[in-house]
Parts: C-alpha cells; sequence; structure tokens
C-alpha cells in the first residue's frame, strides 16, 4: 500500500537570494506585510473586522504568541505583523472539502512543502484514512467518535493511548482534555511545552516553588536592567519590542545576549506611533553580547563569580529569603577563566563590566526563550540565571524578576488547568472529589518518552489535539515510524500539516473552530480563557463567521469521544455533552479543581481577566524544599565538537508559525528566499574552502549515531566562528531522539553538532 512519506524532503532548486539584514523592526514595511497577509488571505471585510477585535477586551487572543496585554489600556491595535500573519492564516477564504482528498492521495500530498500544505486553507470535513485505504475520504462526526472510542476500549492497557496538546487549545478544552485522558486511566499527556519550556518550568520550580515568570508587564516600566537572553522578540513576540521601547524612554538599559545580533534588537519603530514612523526608529538594545551558542552558562557564572567575589550581593534579602547561598559562595569562588571564555566566546573584561552594570542596577528583568531551554545544560543554566537575581534580591520587587517569555497563546494555561504526564497528588484528589476519576499515580509518556513507546509499540493510538507532533517533535525519520506504529492516529486540527500524511494504519483528522470564530452552543455564543506568560486569565471570543458549518469546538469534540466511551467503558461521574452546552459549566469545574480560579466565571469577565496567584512574586513566599529560593550550583559542561564539526542551533524565520510556513523570505535577517540554508560565519566558509551558496550536506554526530540530511545552501553570515543556524523544522531530522536536556527532557534543538561537506564531495 502507498502511503505518505518523508523519505524525499522537498528540495529547492534555487540557491538563496541574499540582501543585508535591516536594521529596524516593524515601521512601515510590518504594516505594508501586515495588509498583504490579512486583505490576500482572508479578504478585506474579514481582515479588517478580524484585527479590529484582536486583543480587544471582549475580543479574541491573538494566537501569535504569550505575550501580555497591559492591563488597563489597549492601543488601537494590541497586534502586530506577526500576529496579523497568524490570524490571516486562519481566517483564509480557501477550505480544504472532501473533494480536495480525492484528488490527491496522502502519498501525493506528502511530496509537497510544508507551505504549499498550510496555504490549501482551512480543513472543514471530518475525514479518515481507512486501514488499506491511500486516500482520506468523508466520516460523520458520529461515525468518527464510534470509531475512536471503540479503538480506545479495544486496548489491553489505557498506557497504549497518548494524549498529545499543542499550546493553542484553551483552559476549557484542555481541562476537559486532560480529564479525557485520565479518566479513560492514564497520565500519557505530552505537550508541545516538553520541546518548548519545560526546561524553565523544571528549574523554576525547584529554585522558587513555581515554574512560571515572577513580573508583570508593568514592572516594565520601572526597572532600570533588562537581559534579553537567546530570544529573538522582533519577529516571535514583536508587542514585546513596545514594552522594551517603553523601558528605554523611562530609563533602562537593555542587554541582548544572543549569537546572532537581531534586528528587533537594534531599532524598533511603533507601527501606530506617526512620529517614530517618521524618524530613523528608537534604539532598543544598548549592548549586544554576541555568545557562543550553548555559552549561557559559562558567562552567567563568570558574571556571578565577579558580582560573588566583589561582595555585590543583598545580604538581608539572601539570608531572610534563599537557602544554599555559603556552599554557592564557595564553589563560585574559584573559576577557570578560560574555560568560560573559550565556551562563552566572551572576553574577562567584557564579563567583568557586564557583572558592574548588574551590580549597579536596582531592579533587573531577565527575559529568555528558546535560546536557552533547548540544550543539554538548560536547566543548570536558567538555574545559573536565577541566582544571578537571587544575588541582588530581584524577586518580589517592582521593576524586577524571573521573565520565561512564553511561545503559543496559551500554553501555560494549559499546564495549569492539568496538561502535564506528572500527576501531582493535589490534582489526584481534588479530580476524585470533583469527577470521581481515579487518576493514575504513576508518570505518563513526555514528547520523547511517547515517541519512543510508539517506536517500541507500546503506545498504538495517538491522539493529538492541535500542533503537528511528527514536524515540530526531533528525528523527524524516528517520528514517522513512531506514527507508522500505531494502529490509529487523530488529530484534531485547523489547517492541514504533514503530521496528516505520516500516519497510523488508520487515521482521523477532525476539523475544529479557530479562536477568530463564533463558537455557538445550545446555550448561545460562547468564549474561552487563557493564560499569558504573565499568569494573567481572561477571556477569548471569536466574532468570524466559522470556515464550515461542519466544523466543531475542540471542547464539543473532547466530550464528543469522551459520551460515547463513557457507557462502554464507565470513567467518571461527568455529564460531558451537557457540560458544553454552556462552557460556564466547564469553568465552574475548573475552579472546583485547580487552586487560583475563585469565581473564574465572574472574574473572567472583567475587562482584562485576573491575575493567577504567584506566591514569589506576590509575597516571597517560596513552596521549594527548604522554603525559601535556592541556590543552586552546576558545573560549567560543554559541548566540545571535534574540529571541523559545528554546534548548530534551529531557530524561526520571520516568515514562519512553527511548523506553519507562510513563505520562504526571513526579511530581518535578510533572506529574500530560501529555507533550506546554513548561515556560517565567512571565516569558517573560508577555512573549510566552501563559499555563498554552495550545495552543502549535514551529518549530526550523536553518541555512536550520524543523521545525514542534504541540499543545504550556504550562506554567510555574522555568527560566531564554529556556530552555525539552520531552520526548524526542516533541519529537525538531524535532531537524535535521545539527545534531550538533562531534567527536562526537552530536545537539544539549539545544540547539534554536526559536520558539514561540499554535496558529492
Ligand atoms: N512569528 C512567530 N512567533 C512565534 C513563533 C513563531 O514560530 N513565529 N513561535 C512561538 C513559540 S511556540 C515560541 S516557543 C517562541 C519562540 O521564540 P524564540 O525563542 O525567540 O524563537 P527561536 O527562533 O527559536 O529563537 C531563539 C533565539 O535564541 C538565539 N539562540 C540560539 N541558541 C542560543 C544560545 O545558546 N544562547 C543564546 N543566548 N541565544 C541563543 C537565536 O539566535 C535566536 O535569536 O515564539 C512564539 N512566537
Ligand atoms: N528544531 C526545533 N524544533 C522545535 C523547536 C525549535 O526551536 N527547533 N521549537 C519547539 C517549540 S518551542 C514548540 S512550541 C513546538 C511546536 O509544536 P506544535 O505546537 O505541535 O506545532 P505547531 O506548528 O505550532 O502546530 C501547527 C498546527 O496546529 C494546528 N492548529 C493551529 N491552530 C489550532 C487551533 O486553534 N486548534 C487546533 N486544534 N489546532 C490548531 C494546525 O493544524 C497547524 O498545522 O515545536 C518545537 N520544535
Ligand atoms: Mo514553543
Amino acid at each position: 500500500m502507498n502511503r505518505g512519506t518523508i523519505e524525499t524532503p522537498p528540495s529547492e532548486d534555487n540557491p538563496p537570494t541574499i540582501g543585508k539584514p535591516s536594521s529596524v523592526a516593524a515601521g512601515i514595511p510590518a504594516i505594508l506585510s501586515t495588509i498583504k497577509h490579512g486583505f490576500s488571505k482572508s479578504g478585506l471585510i474579514g481582515s479588517v473586522s478580524s484585527f479590529r477585535k484582536v486583543n480587544k477586551f471582549g475580543g479574541f487572543d491573538c494566537p501569535g504568541c504569550a505575550w501580555p496585554d497591559p492591563d488597563d489600556h489597549r492601543t488601537i491595535a494590541e497586534f502586530c505583523e506577526n500576529g496579523a500573519k497568524a490570524i490571516a492564516d486562519e481566517a483564509t477564504k480557501k477550505k480544504i472539502t472532501a473533494k480536495f482528498f480525492q484528488n490527491f492521495s496522502v502519498s501525493e500530498l506528502s511530496k509537497k512543502s510544508d507551505q504549499w500544505l498550510n496555504s490549501q486553507g482551512r480543513l472543514t470535513e471530518p475525514m479518515l484514512l481507512d486501514s488499506d485505504a491511500e486516500k482520506y475520504t468523508s466520516i460523520s462526526w458520529e461515525d468518527a467518535f464510534e470509531l475512536i472510542a471503540g479503538e480506545m476500549c479495544s486496548l489491553a492497557d489505557p498506557n497504549q493511548a497518548i494524549f498529545y496538546t499543542s499550546g493553542r487549545t484553551s483552559n476549557e478544552a484542555a481541562f476537559l482534555w486532560q480529564l479525557l485522558a485520565r479518566g479513560f486511566g492514564t497520565n500519557n499527556l505530552p505537550d508541545c511545552s516538553n520541546m518548548c519550556h519545560e526546561s524553565s518550568g523544571f528549574a523554576l520550580s525547584d529554585s522558587i516553588g513555581i515554574g512560571k515568570g515572577t513580573v508583570k508587564l508593568d514592572d516594565f516600566n520601572s526597572t532600570e536592567l533588562i537581559l534579553v537572553v537567546g530570544q529573538n522578540p522582533g519577529t516571535n513576540h514583536p508587542r514585546m519590542l513596545t514594552a522594551l521601547r517603553d523601558a528605554r524612554k523611562n530609563g533602562a538599559s537593555i542587554i541582548s545576549i544572543n549569537p546572532l545580533i537581531e534586528t528587533g534588537m537594534k531599532k524598533f519603530k511603533h507601527p501606530q506611533n506617526p512620529l517614530e514612523m517618521l524618524g530613523s526608529g528608537k534604539e532598543i538594545a544598548d549592548k549586544h553580547v554576541q555568545i557562543r551558542i550553548n555559552g549561557d552558562l559559562a558567562l552567567f557564572r563568570g558574571i556571578n563569580h565577579c558580582l560573588v567575589t566583589n561582595g555585590d550581593y543583598d545580604s538581608e534579602f539572601i539570608s531572610k529569603h534563599t537557602s544554599g547561598f555559603d556552599e554557592y559562595q564557595k564553589s563560585v569562588g574559584v573559576v577557570d577563566w578560560k574555560l568560560i571564555e573559550s565556551v562563552s566566546g566572551v572576553s574577562k573584561g567584557e564579563i567583568e563590566n557586564l557583572a558592574q552594570v548588574i551590580a549597579q542596577s536596582n531592579s533587573i528583568i531577565t527575559c529568555w526563550a528558546m535560546g536557552i531551554t533547548q540544550h543539554h545544560n538548560s536547566v543548570e543554566t536558567i538555574q545559573e540565571m536565577v541566582n544571578t537575581l537571587l544575588l541582588g534580591g530581584h524577586i518580589g520587587r517592582k521593576g524586577a524578576g524571573i521573565c520565561p517569555v512564553r511561545g503559543h497563546s496559551n500554553v501555560q494555561g494549559d499546564r495549569t488547568v492539568g496538561i502535564n504526564h506528572i500527576a501531582s497528588p493535589s490534582l489526584i484528589e481534588s479530580i476524585q472529589k470533583t469527577t470521581e476519576i481515579n487518576t493514575p499515580t504513576d508518570h505518563g509518556y513526555d514528547a520523547v518518552n511517547a515517541a519512543q513507546a510508539m517506536i517500541d509499540g507500546k503506545g498504538k493510538i495517538f491522539l493529538a489535539m492541535g500542533g503537528n507532533f511528527l514536524s515540530a517533535m526531533s528525528d523527524t525519520k524516528s517520528i514517522a515510524k513512531a506514527m507508522n506504529n500505531c494502529e490509529l492516529t487523530v488529530f484534531v486540527s485547523t489547517k492541514l500539516n504533514r503530521n496528516h500524511l505520516i500516519t497510523g494504519k488508520r487515521s482521523l483528522i477532525l476539523p475544529c473552530l479557530g479562536r477568530t470564530e463564533i463558537d455557538n452552543q445550545s446555550s448561545g455564543h460562547q468564549f474561552v480563557s487563557v493564560e499569558n506568560s504573565m499568569g494573567i486569565v481572561h477571556s477569548s471570543q471569536g466574532h468570524m463567521k466559522p470556515a464550515s458549518p461542519t466544523l466543531m469546538s475542540e471542547p464539543a469534540i473532547v466530550a464528543g469521544i469522551a459520551s460515547v466511551i463513557e457507557p462502554k467503558s464507565p470513567m467518571s461521574n461527568v455529564d460531558w455533552n451537557s457540560l458544553v452546552t454552556d462552557y460556564d459549566k466547564i469553568r465552574d469545574m475548573i475552579e472546583a479543581t485547580i487552586p487560583g480560579f475563585d469565581n473564574y466565571n465572574t472574574r473572567v469577565r472583567t475587562k482584562a481577566g485576573f491575575y493567577l496567584p504567584n506566591p514569589p512574586r506576590d509575597s516571597l513566599t517560596f513552596q521549594t524544599d527548604t522554603r525559601k529560593a535556592n541556590f543552586r550550583f552546576h558545573s560549567i559542561s560543554s559541548l566540545n565538537p571535534n574540529v571541523n564539526e559545528f554546534i548548530m542551533m534551529t531557530i524561526r524565520s520571520h516568515d514562519q508559525y512553527n511548523t506553519t510556513v507562510y513563505s520562504g523570505q526571513d526579511r530581518y535577517r535578510g533572506i529574500k528566499s530560501g529555507r533550506r540554508i546554513v548561515m556560517m560565519n565567512p571565516e569558517d566558509a573560508r577555512k573549510m574552502r566552501l563559499q555563498a551558496g554552495d550545495l552543502i550536506d549535514l551529518t549530526s554526530v550523536f553518541q555512536s549515531e550520524t543523521r545525514k540530511s542534504s541540499n543545504w545552501y550556504l550562506v554567510e553570515y555574522d555568527i560566531p566562528d564554529g556556530n552555525i543556524a539552520t531552520y526548524f523544522p526542516e533541519a529537525n531530522e538531524l535532531i537524535p531522539l535521545n539527545s534531550t536536556a538533562y531534567g527536562s527532557n526537552t530536545p537539544t534543538s539549539k545544540s547539534v553538532i554536526v559536520r558539514v561537506s561540499k554535496t558529492h564531495d
């Protein structure tokens, strides 16, 4: 039988076209790009009405990222160029119907590019790929739910089912999803967090007793210093640039620590400020520290060494609120500067200067994202960055704190309402109380372990609430094997992606409503709720006509599956279908189960929503083993590539949303077309006898394994020597499945050792 494959990645026939990186982010090009995306994809009327509602009180939450909106005011449009792309992509007028699937077999579709798949439009009908079929065909919602329930109830062990979640899912849908998994009898709840900020959650829970940040947006207005580490806000969190610009206006210094000098950190023109639009843009970062990939633990060790040995620390805060300082002081007292300089690529003098700036700042915010979380030593690095803040007492103080900047717009909320492969005793107890579900106590699979279980034949049904597990995960070929090993794969999705084509024996696509669309249930027009990066829970309500009358909402799909399972294999006292007639009932159940949601239905209806409790921020209370914030010490580890090996990071371009590719352009970095590119330092290229435009092969080396990927074009770029950059998801096949961060088990998407050779050498 001929099914989809990943053996022939769609290659690019032409070399990339390259210009100069931009010096200013946003401004006129961003507005033009916004208009182009909004108008061409969803039509004039649709785009104007959807942009008007985005991130406004009573409107819908922008699906672009998890950056918060101001508490008390919203500017004319609290959205950005890339949020607009995400909205236009969902609001597209193009549709995929059953006829589309008659025209193409999955094998044919699997040979198309990611950009082509996404551009075919919204999924509109439930589709089944049957055991021996080569094409998807229509199926009714009832039959789809019967099929899923039938397969699930015939499993020998509930742990053979895996329930994946991507971070766009609302609190309401996510809460029901984890109830279904746990009611069915498993904690197999991997989610995109496992590939994203899991390292942050893991490190922070141990250091400060909560796996979240400790700042509010308002803290950016009164801070003296902001460190932006391993993050590219100009592309991935453009609304953050407004906060950075305002912080600078108020006198804050901003330091960017990144192997690349990203455009958003150079200059910014606010698209809604006419005066700024006329000028040459406001400077953002005062300083760029062009660190080597994976050099951050060494850099912060050097900084903390200086702070401790110079006596630049807050003894009162340390003795009152922290534990472990004495041992930490001893351990950082002696450092190997040669090692620090070679691993970080930053000189001792520069590190001493940074330490001085830090010592002199009365309030510091440290922000980070994927440049920090996707390495072997991410947890160690994050704990060392937290140590810097603990030394100066920068927690629970105005203008200061920890700020991991989340990615998917509700990834933090999904975790809060129970999407977690580990169920805490208190969660187990409260779920039992509200639903009579007996949650198993064993840990379930995270993303990497779920993939391994499917490869080993232990996982037989893979159900995905959104996302694109195949392309988002490391080691694409292994994940394809994992998918093919399943009896059934089920995808609740809005757009077509590669995972729909690399499936189990049988596969279902269940098309759902998106954020922008009206969700009508029997009690009327519903809203959902989400939590942003700073712990604010607020409502999100769609206003657009759904792409098709056949679409179901995510909560209704979960209830549809659960209510067919319930009589076959009783699991709870939940009346699933009644819950989704009115989402207030789901919120009541969340309130009864999850701490911090008191008066949920009332408070979520207030203008800007409400803050969830945050003990370190609110009262300097730390729910750790010592009941204090912990200093943790870890030795500096490094990757040690051999001569002629490079450390590769896989990053996002300006024209993609994770695995959704909008175009081959990366405007801010000056890439006009081409995604199969390798950014390399010109000096390294010369040493390797390579030049821009050469076609090259990449071979990753991990333990005794190698993985090869061909057809990459060389681009000379300002990146530290010994480092290269490629785009995610094209380069994911090079990242070994078992190459993960200690503690968090996150794939090391920013730390891959590769060899580079000219194709056909
Ligand atoms: N438009 C758009 N917005 C998005 C997304 C999207 O794909 N498109 N994705 C969303 C999601 S899920 C997430 S998680 C976020 C991701 O947001 P980011 O974390 O900003 O995304 P990446 O492109 O992975 O960028 C990582 C940055 O870290 C730097 N870096 C890499 N390795 C290192 C290192 O070792 N040390 C340091 N100091 N820096 C390093 C890279 O040069 C790059 O600038 O964005 C969210 N928002
Ligand atoms: N090499 C490498 N790999 C990475 C990363 C990296 O930096 N480098 N980053 C990692 C990170 S940070 C993340 S978060 C993951 C992302 O992993 P995922 O969240 O699994 O991937 P996405 O590409 O965001 O998922 C896109 C799909 O979600 C579906 N979708 C969109 N909106 C909705 C909706 O409202 N409801 C439903 N049900 N479906 C919807 C669409 O069908 C779309 O095709 O990738 C990770 N993988
Ligand atoms: Mo993410």
